[in-house]
């Protein structure tokens, strides 16, 4: 199956936020990438839980729901987790990771889990049962418009194997950061398939958000 576009909302033109979430939709884009930043567990702030609702009624787009926040657990709720979408929240912020993962998945969603550059994969291992996918950071989180942290591709093909060996053959691998068209493909080969796209793809603004899909599913096949 082909690769997934995951596009990222922090990069889109938040003054005309609904024009750019329709040309997505009609973009053939999989997925809305909310990243919701606390200025606690990453040094910069976002979106919030309104924000969240408001985007629900934008499009038919299901939201992928990245939350950079301390003690996630507490939040969880807050954020009406909905069928079909992604709750994603970092191994490294909570020290009651499967409870959370498994309170996610009591609302319906789907449960993920994000790892830093820095981050073994092992440390996931115990929770393998509990989460749809795993997303690896390729660049530090905080910011976009950041350069790929190029030992992330490796850790890919080694999450991939991970993953198999231990039969969990469906969690799927979601990659974050500097996902350009270059680094797409290369992301793609090593066993990644939802693809998180910001201002290295589908948000530049000389291509266009249409163009910038196009071009990037060319790079996921
Ligand atoms: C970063 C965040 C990401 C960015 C995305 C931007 O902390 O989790 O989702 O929004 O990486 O993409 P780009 O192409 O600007 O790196
Ligand atoms: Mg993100």
């Amino acid at each position: 199956m082909a690769g997934k576009i995951a596009a990222s909302v922090m990069c889109a033109n938040l003054g005309n936020l609904e024009a750019d979430i329709k040309k997505l939709e009609n973009a053939g884009v999989e997925y809305v990438h909310v990243d919701i930043m606390d200025g606690s567990f990453v040094p910069n702030f976002t979106f919030g839980t309104d924000f969240c609702e408001a985007l629900r009624g934008m499009s038919n787009l299901p939201l992928d729901i990245h939350l950079m926040i301390q003690k996630p657990e507490l939040h969880i709720a807050a954020f009406k987790p909905r069928a079909g979408e992604y709750i994603c929240v970092h191994q490294e912020a909570t020290v009651h990771l499967q409870r959370t993962l498994a309170l996610i998945k009591s609302f319906g969603a789907k449960p993920a889990v994000a790892l830093n550059p820095a981050t073994p994969i092992n440390t996931i291992e115990d929770v393998l049962a509990d989460i749809d996918m795993v997303l690896i950071m390729t660049v530090n989180p905080g910011y976009a418009g950041q350069k790929l942290v190029p030992q992330t591709l490796d850790k890919i093909t080694r999450m991939r194997k991970f993953l198999d060996e231990r039969g969990y053959q469906n969690i799927e691998i979601e990659v974050d950061g500097n996902v350009s068209f270059e680094n797409a493909k290369k992301m793609r080969d090593a066993g990644a398939e939802i693809f998180v796209a910001g201002s290295s793809s589908v948000f530049i603004k000389e291509l266009g958000i249409e163009e910038g899909s196009r071009e990037l599913k060319k790079h996921i096949q």
